[in-house]
């Protein structure tokens, strides 16, 4: 058996916790990362017949029954799980009755998954049917992002568009636009289907007045989008205050996207619909 501490996958974990924790973006507890496993890799590592607990989800997740994902422990602190990921990260299977999560390594305290396990499942499962090659769900609250929810309106179209506007490469990025969801209770099954909802469409959510959500194939995708989404906020936040004297026009937003053949929502550009 492989060393579990060596596996690529316990590192990814390590090294982005640790880079989201020093770009502030998860202070204290928050923020949670949940990366669909391959059975035979974990195998490597892992005796995957040898559960040490079982652990209620509270919700069915039918089409995940027997996939394996490594998640962050709820309570637990980016900070601390480079130190010690076998007490901060848990690798849970999905049992039989699609309900139940068996523990197969980590939670070492006898802690549990993040308290938002049903937004990161129900996320996988809207995401896998869009596109069956989705691994990561990705939680957080990046500063600037944060800060643009209490300043700018809450609408998809409109967030979407000032985003775009900060940052050339943003359309390129994010050509599918983000979700946006009103300040909703977090840690329950109800945030968990609005969130699913919305992934059926998008690759990021917007949790208002909360921080974020990013899905994507590998963890650099899903990193990378909040990242763009962040730096995007950030100069829109050192500029929403000053005479706007330049901007990227539509016209500019739409040679880009068509430069790089991305599929983007032209329905979020006025000069394709102007209600
Ligand atoms: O796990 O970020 O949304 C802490 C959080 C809750
Ligand atoms: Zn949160």
């Amino acid at each position: 058996m492989k060393d579990i501490l060596k596996a690529p996958f316990v590192r990814e974990m390590m090294d982005t916790t640790a880079n989201m924790y020093r770009l502030g973006w998860d202070e204290r507890n928050g923020g949670n990362i949940s990366y669909l496993l391959d059975e035979k890799e974990v195998a490597e590592y892992l005796d995957v017949n040898k559960v040490i607990r079982e652990i209620p989800t509270g919700f069915v997740a039918k089409s995940l029954v027997g996939k394996i994902f490594i998640v962050t422990g709820t309570g637990k602190y980016f900070k601390n799980v480079e130190k010690d990921p076998e007490t901060n990260l848990g690798i849970i299977r999905i049992k039989e009755d699609a309900t139940t999560a068996q523990l197969l390594w980590g939670y070492k305290d006898g802690g549990r998954f993040t308290s938002e396990l049903p937004a990161h499942l129900m996320s996988h499962m809207a995401r896998l049917k869009v596109d069956p090659e989705n691994r990561v769900v990705m939680h957080s609250h990046p500063t600037y992002t944060l800060a643009m929810n209490y300043v700018h309106e809450l609408d998809e179209k409109k967030f979407t568009h000032t985003l775009w506007e900060m940052c050339t490469e943003c359309i390129v990025v994010f050509p599918d636009g983000i979700g946006v969801l009103p300040w909703m209770l977090c840690g329950t099954n109800s945030i968990g289907e609005a969130t699913a909802k919305k992934m059926e469409e998008f690759r990021l959510v917007v949790w208002g007045m909360h921080g974020i959500y990013g899905a994507g194939k590998t963890m650099d995708e899903a990193f990378g989008l909040i990242e763009t989404v962040e730096k995007a906020a950030q100069i829109y936040m050192l500029t929403a205050h000053l005479p706007r004297v330049n901007t990227i026009k539509e016209e500019e937003m739409v040679s880009l996207a068509e430069l790089f053949k991305v599929n983007y929502r032209k329905d979020f550009l006025d000069m394709f619909n102007n209600k």
